[in-house]
């Protein structure tokens, strides 16, 4: 790792919020030089609490967010927010809307809440928020909160480090739960139902418990709360839910430790093996790209093989 980059880290751990947000612009824009510093931080992982906020556009995650801050102080001396912004040209202002709205709470400093761009950052969200998770994690932040959008990979791989994962959906949703249904009431430990100053809640409450007492592997019962996030009703509750998910999830911390650590040399390794193929596999595959209109699936197979032969070759480490 550059000395420049091993400074903000030392600074970063010890509290620096400018580091840190350096730290994080770096790892957002630049692939290696992020794998370095997380690879370094690699001892100090699985300390924090990771608690994943998901759903579908303006079900109020951001604002149970903000309530739910005004609860952390309780237990936790700092918490990072993650917020995961959809990519779409109105994103500029939902991202101002996210940071005003949150950042009235944050008198003390003890927040640190930051937006993931993800205008050009096409298929690499995932990535940068996760690392995101891992520099938190990795420079002492004991509560880490992470808003997502509820659709796609990045919940799946939110929800394999969260230590919870909390759903926030609205009254009425039931009433395309069909074509809703699959990814969002699979990845909840916790459900809320949001704007229950609206009509439905109940119905939609009670839709919920009874399909997710449908789920094969239920053994623990999964709560679903109702909110309203603009009076901060329900907040209180939902607060303790998650500390009891988390002290349950928690039971075993040097596990969780090595969860996380295995986690992130998945992901570094993926990378590596990633910029590597992508290296060596130019100008390769020139007999699948001549001007024959058919190629013969065995002669293909058997490129495939060799090419698989050769790329492999490329990639065995060199002796340093
Ligand atoms: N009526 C009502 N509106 C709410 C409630 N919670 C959030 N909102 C409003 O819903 C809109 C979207 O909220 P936001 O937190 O940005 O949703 P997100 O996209 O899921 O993060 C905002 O205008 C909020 O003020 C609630 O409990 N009741
Ligand atoms: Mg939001």
């Amino acid at each position: 790792m550059n000395s420049k980059n091993s400074d903000l880290l030392s600074r970063a751990i010890k509290g620096e919020r400018g580091a840190l947000a350096r730290l994080l612009s770096i790892s957002e824009n630049d692939i290696s030089a992020s794998a370095e510093i997380e690879l370094s931080l690699l001892n100090s992982l699985g300390v924090a609490k990771i608690v994943g906020v998901t759903g579908p556009p303006g079900a109020g995650k951001s604002s149970v967010i903000a309530q739910l801050l005004n609860h952390t102080k309780e237990e936790f001396d700092k918490t990072a927010v993650i917020a995961v912004d959809p990519s779409s040209p109105f994103t500029k202002g939902a991202l101002l809307g996210d940071r005003v709205r949150m950042e009235i709470v944050d008198r003390s400093k003890s927040i640190f809440i930051r937006s993931m761009a993800s205008r050009g950052n096409h298929g690499g969200l995932a990535r940068s928020t996760t690392s995101a998770i891992t520099l938190f994690d990795g420079c002492g932040w004991p509560l880490i909160i992470v808003e997502t959008l509820g659709i796609g990979q990045i919940e799946l791989d939110i929800a394999s480090i969260a230590d919870v994962t909390v759903v926030v959906l609205t009254p009425g949703w039931g009433d395309n739960f069909q074509a809703n249904k699959a990814g969002l009431t699979e990845s909840g430990d916790i459900y809320v139902v949001n704007k229950s100053d609206r009509p439905g809640a109940a119905k939609t409450r009670i839709e919920l418990e009874e399909s997710l007492s449908l789920l094969p592997h239920s053994s623990t019962s999964i709560p679903v709360l109702e909110t309203i996030a603009t009076k901060s009703s329900g907040i209180d509750d939902l607060w303790k839910n998650i500390m009891e998910k988390c002290e349950t999830s928690e039971s075993n911390t040097s596990a969780k430790k090595y969860s996380r650590r295995s986690q992130l040399i998945h992901r570094l390794l993926k990378i590596r093996v990633d910029e590597a193929v992508n290296d060596c596999i130019q100008g390769l595959y020139t007999e699948f790209t001549d001007e024959r209109q058919n190629i013969p699936f065995e002669e293909a197979n058997a490129s495939l093989n060799r090419l698989v032969a050769d790329v492999a070759e490329k990639l065995k480490p060199k002796k340093t």
